[in-house]
């Protein structure tokens, strides 16, 4: 096979970037070890900045998120039994967030993919990437048990955290930086209704919780739990219980219950490779950069990303010019780290470290104390959680 592109990775990097491509028309071929159906009910994130909906709408895929998507202008943040609202449309001129979820966004760009006559190998196996240190680089894989080979111009690595692409960069290229929580996310879907409008992110003696949500009907719930947790240590009762406790904002909000039709635990960490391209390899999304979920960034890097390689291939397909091919590390890498930093931000002002003083307790009810009552500390907030524009 001859392609322009090889993609290696079906998640919202991959089929984004080979959607933006097309309608450049650029060609590109997307592998994708799972199947179509895994990878369109896989539950992660839920909250799309605003630079990430302009990007799908851009892209011609924003029809349902449009019509399904939750706009948001706020959210909430709770301690000492309280809620606190921060206003995120008016402390940002305008800019909110829209509550679609993940799995919607894959399937609607795996939707305009195939509409489009579009590459798609679902269940490859053996993926391994070659030469791309070279002027044509090779992607061989497994399907159907046959041995295949995509001769390309360029690879763009979306194979998430624990793909191949990362693995095959020969050692010391490039360079990581991780931190590790001592904690993790439990997660929920439930059918109930949520217990508030906005999102609420609470900050408790006994660690963290989220409200979020899908819809009106179905509320998405994260605890925070031992990094080594499992899913058997949460049958349904235990859960309500905590969330419960950890909810405690006094008669201002009910919880409703209801069938929990989803539980898994997320690891927490921050990771980042520099640089995250190498020779005519291209990491995109996860499989450059991972943020603890706390900021609702990881999804949306992987956009921002997408947007910057796009636009670069286009200008060199176009015009032969790689000079913007040649920024994409540091480009891409401005903006990552600001998430970074919001992303362990919120993580440490938000969670229970196990190992925290008293005075380092006293701390973070000083730091949400001033996020909720200085319009200069909600500001920064806002204007992160919302997305920083694009440079
Ligand atoms: P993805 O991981 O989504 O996609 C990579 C794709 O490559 C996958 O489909 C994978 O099957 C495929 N692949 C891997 N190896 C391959 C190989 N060898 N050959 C072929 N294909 C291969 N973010 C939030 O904001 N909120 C959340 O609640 C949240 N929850 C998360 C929960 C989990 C468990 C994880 C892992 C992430 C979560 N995230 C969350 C972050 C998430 O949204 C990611 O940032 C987003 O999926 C990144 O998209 P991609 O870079 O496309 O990577
Ligand atoms: C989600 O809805 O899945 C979600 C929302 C906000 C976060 C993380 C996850 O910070």
């Amino acid at each position: 096979m001859r392609t322009q592109v090889g993609i290696v990775g079906a998640g919202p990097a991959g089929l984004l970037l080979s959607h933006l491509l097309h309608l450049q028309g650029i060609e590109s071929i997307v592998l994708e070890d799972r199947c179509r159906s895994y990878i369109e009910s896989r539950v992660r994130a839920g909250v799309l900045e605003q630079g990430t909906v302009d990007i799908l709408n851009e892209a011609g895929v924003g029809e349902r998120m449009k019509r399904e998507g939750l706009v948001h202008l706020g959210i909430e943040l709770s301690f000492k039994g309280s809620l606190h609202r921060i206003n995120l449309y008016e402390l940002t001129n305008g800019r909110a967030i829209t509550v679609y979820g993940q799995t919607e966004v894959v399937k609607d760009l795996i939707k305009a993919r195939l509409d489009a006559d579009g590459q798609i190998l679902f269940e490859v196996e053996d993926v391994n990437i070659h030469d791309f240190d070279g002027a044509t680089p090779r992607i061989s894989f497994k399907k159907d048990d046959q041995e295949q080979e995509i001769i390309c111009d360029f690879i763009a690595g979306c194979d998430g955290f624990h793909g191949v692409c990362r693995p095959s960069v020969p050692d010391g290229v490039l360079t990581v930086y991780e931190r590790v929580y001592p904690f993790g996310w439990f997660g929920i879907l439930a059918q109930s209704t949520p217990p508030s409008e906005e999102l609420i992110y609470c900050h408790h003696e006994r660690g963290f919780a989220l409200f979020s949500m899908r819809s009106p009907q179905v509320t998405r719930l994260y605890i925070q739990c031992e990094p080594d947790d499992t899913v058997a240590n949460w049958p349904d009762e235990r859960i309500w219980e905590e969330l419960e406790t950890r909810l405690s904002a006094g008669d201002e909000l009910t919880l409703k219950e209801g069938p929990v039709i989803q539980k898994g635990i997320t690891p927490m960490r921050s990771f980042v490779v520099e640089p995250m391209q190498t020779g005519r390899l291209f990491l995109a999304g996860d499989a450059a950069h991972i943020v603890p979920p706390t900021g609702a960034k990881g999804l949306n890097l992987a956009a921002a990303d997408i947007r910057t390689l796009s636009r670069a291939l286009g200008r060199f397909y176009a015009s032969g010019r790689s000079d913007w091919l040649d920024q994409y590390s540091q480009t891409c890498l401005r903006r990552v780290w600001r998430a970074e930093h919001f992303s362990w931000w919120m993580t440490s002002m938000l969670h229970r470290f196990p190992d925290a003083s008293p005075f380092q307790q006293r701390l973070q009810l000083a730091e949400l104390q001033y996020v909720t009552s200085s319009r200069a500390a909600a500001t920064a907030l806002a204007e992160n959680y919302v997305g920083l524009p694009f440079d």
